[in-house]
């Protein structure tokens, strides 16, 4: 009789385990995510896009997040508080918009006269950046991957021309990031303005210049019209987007949709990286062939002098604001030092031997 009970007991806790087993493989996680971009800003939108689709294939269904574009929340730069209020799971925006809140997390995008996209991925991915970005965003609760680069972007639309320091002082600019405290020192007005109303803010005056990102993302805003100078960079070589997932929900996943979400931010993020590339090349053609009125410029040369003195001044007053961000500026600078020698082997002496 007591083995009978028993076995019975045995048996019926096997069952229970079993079929919470399935229960978990069962479950379905339906996720939300909010971005800054307009639904048909791409390729940007395109790496929340393409996350969401691969983790619903990859997950067979299990994991769905349904992506949020700017138009449907209103908030394209409360991101980061979304995610960690948990509003919503995840969020894809850019880390420097945020540098009036928590000025650790600013260096995660991209800095003026620093890395290129290939440098700054080998330095996320192998040199211990993706270790910092996530120490920077802890105390947010909130974890945070690299979501997307745009590689090096153009200095953005000028209404006149700048031939000198002079022509910077009092002009006003969209400009994000640690590019526009540089700008600030030198006299310029410096804002930032959600995508969506860039357009409006430069043909109504609210600015006199912009930058945005590079041709693949200009022309079809249409800065060209109203800005016909458009200068060469030196202020984002490397713009990483970035996903961002409550920290609380994500311990919440099984493992293995843990994993798959991981993934499918990768990809998603290479993806976007190749797909910017490919628009670029088409409209930078475009340019010459369908806007010859558009006009290519570089700032002076003593302009850019002074832009690299003001960025190495600012440089040592940031990394005196926290132990942690002298450690990411540290880090960030001595990986440049090592990768740029490799890069100019690599890329410059190619495109200098073969041009
Ligand atoms: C910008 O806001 O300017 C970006 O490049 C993301």
């Amino acid at each position: 009789m007591f083995k009978k009970t028993t076995k019975l007991l045995v048996a019926s806790a096997l069952v229970t385990t079993l079929s919470s087993a399935a229960f978990a493989a069962d479950k379905v996680y339906k996720w939300k995510l909010a971005t800054t971009w307009g639904s048909t800003l791409s390729p940007f939108i395109d790496a929340p896009t393409n996350m969401a689709k691969l983790a619903e294939e990859m997950s067979d269904g299990r994991l769905q997040i349904r992506v949020d574009a700017a138009n449907k929340h209103k908030a394209p730069l409360g991101i980061l508080d979304m995610v960690k209020g948990g509003q919503y799971e995840m969020g894809h925006s850019a880390s420097y918009y945020w540098k009036g809140k928590d000025i650790e997390t600013l260096p995660f995008t991209t800095m003026p006269f620093g890395m290129t996209a290939p440098e700054q991925y080998a330095w996320f991915y192998y040199g211990g950046g993706l270790e910092l970005m996530q120490k920077a965003y802890s105390k947010h609760k909130v974890l945070s991957f690299p979501g997307g680069n745009s590689g090096n972007q153009m200095g953005g639309w000028f209404r006149k021309e700048i031939n000198s320091l002079d022509d910077l002082k009092g002009l006003k600019m969209r400009i994000p990031g640690f590019a526009g405290e540089v700008l600030a020192k030198l006299g310029v007005t410096v804002t930032n303005i959600a995508p969506g109303e860039l357009y409006t803010s430069l043909e109504r005056g609210t600015i006199d210049a912009l930058e945005w990102v590079s041709p693949s993302m200009d022309i079809k805003m249409g800065f060209h019209k109203i800005a016909p100078y458009y200068y060469t960079g030196w202020h984002e070589p490397a713009t990483e987007l970035q996903f961002l997932v409550n920290e609380r929900k994500f311990s919440k996943l099984p493992k293995d949709l843990q994993k798959i979400l991981i993934t499918a931010m990768r990809v998603a993020a290479y993806d976007m990286y190749v797909e910017n590339y490919h628009m670029n090349a088409e409209a930078w053609a475009q340019i010459a062939t369908d806007y010859p009125n558009v006009k290519i410029k570089t700032l002076p040369e003593n302009v850019i002098k002074a832009m690299k003195k003001a960025n190495d001044e600012l440089l040592v007053d940031m990394a005196k604001e926290s132990p942690l961000l002298k450690e990411v500026l540290e880090s960030q600078k001595a990986y440049m030092k090592k990768a740029r020698e490799w890069t100019k082997m690599a890329d410059y002496k190619y495109l200098e031997d073969n041009l």
